[in-house]
């Protein structure tokens, strides 16, 4: 009966082992696996549940958003700038921005400084924003002048990442909480 039990226990460690050396392997990858910035948590380096820019800034860098702007990482001229924000408003990819396309996001590009209206940049009158029509404007309305803050003619990833920071700041108030980063996210097309 005894010998039974001894076994038995000896049986049980047999079989944890291995599952203890997963785990042990499983938390030792974890802590070495490069940050992913996948939750709210993440992002908030300061744990005060808000981001401020820099952790916004920071956590965009790292993620690699700008590669969506820039193959290479160099800084966007303004013309390759506007060509990006004209496909990402052509939400459904027709190369035309429609009316309630543009208005549901031209306002967030110029950081909510923008009171035209869609049938100014329309000059042929066709209900929608040919990319000429988009870049013309665009440009007219120093469109890149609000991103470019160090005022070198190109768009650098620090520069796309405090916009975008003003984009994802929905109510003004200079922090992301985690439901404007969710809806940022959900938009990331941009
Ligand atoms: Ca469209
Ligand atoms: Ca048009
Ligand atoms: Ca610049
Ligand atoms: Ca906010």
């Amino acid at each position: 009966m005894q010998t039974h039990k001894i076994q038995k226990y000896s049986l049980k460690g047999n079989l944890q082992l291995p599952a203890f050396t997963a785990m042990v392997a499983l938390i030792f990858f974890s802590c070495s696996a490069p940050k992913t910035y996948t939750s709210f948590a993440d992002w908030d380096t300061s744990q005060d549940r808000t981001l401020n820019r820099s952790e916004f800034v920071n956590a965009y860098i790292n993620q690699n958003y700008f590669d969506r702007w820039s193959q290479n990482g160099y800084s966007l001229s303004y013309s390759s700038f506007f060509e990006k924000v004209f496909d990402l408003l052509d939400k459904d990819h027709d190369g035309l921005i429609g009316i309630i396309e543009f208005n549901s996001q031209i306002k967030s590009f110029y950081f909510g400084l923008f009171s035209e209206n869609v049938s100014t940049w329309d000059d042929d009158v066709s209900a929608s924003i040919s990319k000429g029509e988009f870049i013309q404007h665009a440009s007219r309305t120093n469109l890149a002048s609000v991103w470019d803050t160090n005022t070198d003619k190109n768009i650098s990833e620090s520069e796309m990442a405090g916009g975008m920071f003003y984009i994802g700041d929905v109510n003004g108030d200079s922090a992301v909480d985690e439901i404007e980063l969710d809806l940022w996210k959900r938009n990331r097309s941009i």
